[in-house]
């Protein structure tokens, strides 16, 4: 039977090259994004039979409700819930940050996720299998200067999934949390709004990870046997570790 994956954020980076993973292996793909135009590209280059997109903002509680609503039929049998959509807004100390940036991440990366989450974990739960991929970050464990706001929304996501597991215990549906470490899309464009220069001055020099490095990872932590729950898996480029702790003398 051929099973079904919903992606959120699926317009870029490592949402959009998961759909081009599961899509290779034979998935169905609900698609889903705010950019109507990537969407229907997406549409046309992975085939159109079987992907259906959902153009809305995850952060919007009715937008959820009837993009899920509204799922065609043969699409409704969610077997992966990939809850990617995310971003990270500004690198300020906390007290100089945008309170505006802090709401949009806490109501995109924490709302947004359990919106999706509560609307389509029913029908897992009802079939007796499923799976919630979260996409957390290393932000989630590890603190670090300007990461405030955007690391607790994803230290949010590390500990709603381990909550999930046990309130799925029995029911056959697995949680798993992708904590990634520094990787290239379009993640740092959007954290510094738009400044391209300001975002490639992040990778200079690295070796990031990159988006079909975690596609990959998301497609084989789906593809193993279903009595196997990976519960969190972290990742980093080699190129990244950690830092000493900060010492500050008079
Ligand atoms: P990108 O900016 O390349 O992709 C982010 C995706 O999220 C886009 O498809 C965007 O689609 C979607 N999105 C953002 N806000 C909304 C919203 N309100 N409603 C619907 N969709 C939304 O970044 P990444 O691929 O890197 O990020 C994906 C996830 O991975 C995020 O949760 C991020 O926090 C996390 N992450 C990223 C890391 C990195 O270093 N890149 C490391 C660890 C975690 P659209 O704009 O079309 O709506
Ligand atoms: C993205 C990784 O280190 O920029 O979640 O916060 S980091």
């Amino acid at each position: 039977m051929t099973k079904t994956i919903v992606i959120t954020g699926a317009t870029s980076g490592f949402g959009r090259a998961c759909a081009g993973i599961f899509a290779e292996n034979g998935w169905q793909l609900v698609l889903c994004g705010r950019r109507k135009d990537r969407l229907e590209e997406l549409r046309q280059t992975l085939g159109e039979v079987g992907v259906h997109v959902a153009c809305f903002d995850v952060s919007k509680r009715a937008e959820v409700e009837e993009m899920v609503a509204e799922i065609p039929k043969r699409f409704q049998a969610v077997d992966i819930l990939f809850n990617n959509a995310g971003l990270a807004l500004g690198l300020n100390p906390a007290q100089s940050a945008d309170l505006l940036d802090w709401e949009t991440m806490v109501d995109t990366n924490i709302k947004g996720l359990f919106y999706m989450t509560r609307l389509l974990l029913p029908g897992m739960v009802e079939r007796g299998r499923g799976h919630i991929i979260n996409m957390g970050s290393v932000a989630g464990s590890w603190p670090y200067p300007g990461g405030n706001a955007y690391g607790a929304t994803k230290a949010f996501v590390s500990q709603f999934s381990n909550n999930l597991r046990c309130d799925l215990h029995g029911t056959g549906v697995r949680v798993t949390n992708i904590e990634p470490g520094l990787a290239e899309t379009e993640f740092s464009v959007v954290r510094f709004g738009g400044d391209k220069a300001k975002a490639d001055a992040v990778y200079a020099g690295t070796d990031p990870l990159t988006a079909i490095d975690i596609a990959e990872i998301v497609f084989w932590t789906a593809s193993r046997p279903a009595h196997v729950n990976i519960n969190s898996l972290e990742v980093m480029p080699v190129c990244q570790s950690w830092n000493p702790f900060a010492i500050h003398r008079r």
